[in-house]
């Protein structure tokens, strides 16, 4: 399945000859919640979100401004660290690369400290965060994300552990050391590749 138009960008990934397991991960096809304290419950007309720190122009973008961008639409597997692994999640949203102005990055801003209602913080390197499948997104399997999963908005980073998905994502944060977010915090590791089983930092 392959399309693409102006529009929407869409890339399917349903290569079944490889392994889509990481190591010590047990695929499941229910799409179980996790979440470290309350629900946050943002009306879409008081939602709002920010990128800052080491930009030429901070910017805030409403529900309407943002939706307004290109939608791209990716079928990713998602990997949580406590071993659990969804595969072919089916996410639509907007690309981080296709939000943030390319000009609009300081030379110096080589992380991320993404931040969320409700608190919860993680932390990426900015190339990582401006690869083509990272997204925010507000549809999950074709329904409008549920406020469980990070509704009406959150992060989607495929290819390292689900806590650097962030739900409820708020903004972005641009800064030129690495400054670690909630879970890192705790002993995670910073950067959680599934594939090389990076859980903790010990
Ligand atoms: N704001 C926020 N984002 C979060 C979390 C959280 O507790 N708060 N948990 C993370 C973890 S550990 C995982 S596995 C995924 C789970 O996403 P899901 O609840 O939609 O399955 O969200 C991540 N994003
Ligand atoms: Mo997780």
């Amino acid at each position: 399945m392959y399309q693409n138009n102006e529009k929407t960008n869409m890339e399917t990934r349903d290569d079944v000859s490889v392994n889509r397991t990481p190591p010590g991960q047990k695929l499941t096809e229910k799409f179980p919640v996790l979440t470290y304290g309350d629900i946050p419950q943002i009306p879409l007309t008081e939602w709002s979100f920010t990128i800052d720190g080491l930009v030429n122009n901070k910017i805030t973008f409403n529900w309407e401004e943002i939706m307004s961008f290109k939608q791209t639409i990716l079928t990713k597997d998602f990997h949580c660290v406590t071993q659990w692994s969804r595969l072919d999640n089916l996410w639509e949203g907007i690309r981080v690369k296709d939000l943030i102005g390319k000009n609009n990055l300081k030379s110096n801003a080589k992380y991320a400290l993404i931040y969320c209602y409700g608190g919860y913080t993680t932390n990426l390197p900015s190339e990582v965060l401006l690869e083509d499948d990272v997204l925010l997104a507000h549809k999950h399997d074709g329904d409008s994300l549920s406020p469980e999963h990070g509704g009406p908005m959150r992060l989607v980073v495929p290819k390292l552990y689900a806590w650097k998905s962030a739900k409820w994502i708020k903004g972005i944060n641009f800064i030129e050391n690495e400054e670690l977010g909630f879970w890192e915090n705790l002993g995670y590791h910073s950067y959680g590749d599934p594939w090389k089983e990076q859980r903790f930092k010990f």
